[in-house]
């Protein structure tokens, strides 16, 4: 450790004595309970970096939470999300006293045989709240104590910073490890497949323009910086661009849970919305339906939807189909979009718990994986066969899968990659957002969330569809969906975010939605507080 341990040990001394774990998808609390944390995970990003011998990332953020919230990524050399065997350890350091902190490093190297000879690399970004600058220096202490070396992007996205720990990690391969690199790297696929003035030109229904509701945070200053690289190719607006609050009232998690436009915007009939969350890795599509008049929501399964399909057409024109193209949800996705994968698109569909990592992995899995959680996170990974077989094939439409390819952030769901994504496939299709819309009608759903005293005495099993404990609870919910008829779902899981339990609940009509809902959380609330003899 260096030198200056202990100097930089007291200017970030844990002042609060509070137990926090590496919870889905990092580290995440009010802000002004992180800071050692946020130290400590500087310095066990150290140790990781010299144990993988590769570049690691952090990034401060507490994406669509509050402004007021704040929190932490680790993030690993292929730009996934930190292996899921260290989060144990990001939980532990977290927790232990500041007079045991050195000890309890020094015997983490000891017990991995770290080679503390190793440089270690570590990338760094943080969001647009008020709290992650000073989060981001404790960062820095951190890296500066284990005796790392810091590569400071400042103000970045999420996805900026996966991409850029990928690009160092590859030597480059994967793109330049800038800010600028991923800009042109995206930038120059989204042309090649939309033309230079794709801005002026309309293909049939597709009106080449969008709002972007940009959460008031760091999507809609970057989207801002991206435009001079987009050029002529398409026509952005941005609005909630900063001059508000960060995710109050609008941005992608705003819309998705409550199912309306973020507000003060009055929908134009013939504009295509969408909206990032916090930290830009979350994107979700809105409009006003020319028919109906009223708003609708396209979330992340319609989107997976539309990509998997445009995949599928193309691999078909390029004469190649034995590949393993599948989509990966949650069991939050759409009952509709399940059918409509399963019986109209005819692929594979596979179901595994909440939070990014599980739907990464399982996509990995397969040549092609498209995944994404209905709240708009995801993105689509290529294996190198599947690209290599690309590249050797010789039919002209294989250049624009290969642009298509360049185009996606693979390393993680990424709201700018992604939407740049729909937008060359509605061109390609020639379809307005209310064509897109048309694939299937979702079913009413509703989300909503019990505040319990232990959220753990819920544990789940079957990607989190079904109640394993306590025993009994399934039953009941059982019983209770039942009586909704077909069409009808229900289940519950314990939040890995916050304090609570939430319930999900679909059937065919809004009414009957929220009456399931509100059932299955009085059996729940009834459950946590000893009532019902659970
Ligand atoms: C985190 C996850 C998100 C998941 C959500 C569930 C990542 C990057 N983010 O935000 O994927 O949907 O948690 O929250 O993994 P919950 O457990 O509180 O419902
Ligand atoms: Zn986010």
């Amino acid at each position: 450790m260096n030198e200056n341990f202990n100097q930089l040990l007291s200017k970030n001394a844990r002042n609060i004595d509070k137990f926090i774990a590496y919870g889905t998808a990092g580290f995440r609390d009010k802000a002004i309970e992180l800071q050692h944390i946020m130290f400590r995970m500087g310095i066990l990003a150290t140790l990781r970096a010299r144990v993988v011998k590769a570049t690691i990332g952090v990034m401060i953020t507490a994406s669509h939470n509050p402004e007021e919230d704040n929190g932490l990524k680790l993030i690993d050399p292929k730009g996934e999300m930190l292996d899921p065997s260290w989060e144990s350890i990001c939980t532990y350091l977290a927790n232990i006293n500041d007079k045991e902190l050195l000890d309890s490093i020094n015997k983490l190297i000891e017990d991995k045989s770290i080679d503390m000879s190793v440089v270690a690399h570590v990338l760094i970004g943080r969001d647009t709240r008020s709290s992650s600058e000073r989060l981001h220096k404790a960062v820095i202490d951190g890296i500066q104590a284990g005796d790392g070396r810091v590569n400071d992007f400042g103000l970045v996205t999420t996805p900026q910073v996966h991409y850029a720990v990928l690009c160092f990690n590859t030597n480059e391969e994967y793109g330049e490890p800038t800010e600028v690199g991923y800009y042109k790297k995206l930038s120059n696929a989204f042309i090649k497949l939309n033309g230079e003035n794709g801005s002026q030109i309309v293909a049939n229904n597709y009106i080449p323009s969008v709002v972007i509701d940009g959460a008031n945070g760091i999507g809609a200053i970057k989207i801002k910086q991206m435009k001079q690289f987009l050029g002529n190719s398409l026509n952005i607006e941005v609005i909630n661009d900063g001059n508000g609050v960060l995710n109050a009232f609008c941005g992608a998690d705003f819309v998705k849970v409550q199912q309306r436009a973020p507000k003060d915007l009055q929908l134009e009939v013939g504009k295509r919305y969408l909206a990032f969350d916090g930290d830009a890795d979350r994107i979700i599509y809105f409009y006003k339906n020319q028919i109906d008049g009223y708003f609708h929501m396209l979330d992340g399964d319609k989107i997976a939807v539309l990509i998997a399909s445009y995949l599928k057409d193309l691999l078909s024109s390029v004469q190649i189909s034995d590949i393993d193209l599948c989509i990966v949800q949650t069991a939050y996705a759409n009952g509709s979009s399940t059918n409509y994968i399963e019986n109209i698109l005819k692929l594979p569909v596979h179901c595994v718990p909440t939070g990014v990592k599980h739907l990464h992995h399982r996509a990995l899995q397969a040549d092609i994986g498209v995944y994404f959680e209905a709240n708009g996170h995801g993105t689509v990974t290529f294996s190198n066969k599947t690209v290599n077989r690309i590249k050797l094939c010789s039919h002209e439409t294989s250049l624009k899968l290969l642009n298509f390819i360049d185009l996606v952030n693979q390393t993680v769901g990424d709201a700018i990659s992604d939407m740049l994504v729909i937008e060359s496939i509605l061109r390609s299709k020639g379809q307005s957002i209310q064509d897109w819309d048309m694939l299937y009608t979702d079913l009413p759903n509703r989300n909503i969330k019990v505040t319990v005293k232990d959220r753990n005495v819920i544990t789940t099993g079957d990607a989190e569809r079904k109640v394993l404990t306590p025993i009994g609870l399934q039953d009941k919910i059982d019983a209770i969906v039942a009586k909704y008829g077909p069409n009808s779902r229900s289940f519950v899981r314990p939040s890995g975010t916050e304090d609570a339990v939430r319930i999900y609940a679909e059937s065919t009509t809004q009414d009957n939605t929220d009456s399931l809902a509100k059932e299955v959380a009085k059996v729940v609330y009834d459950m946590a507080y000893g009532v019902g003899g659970l």
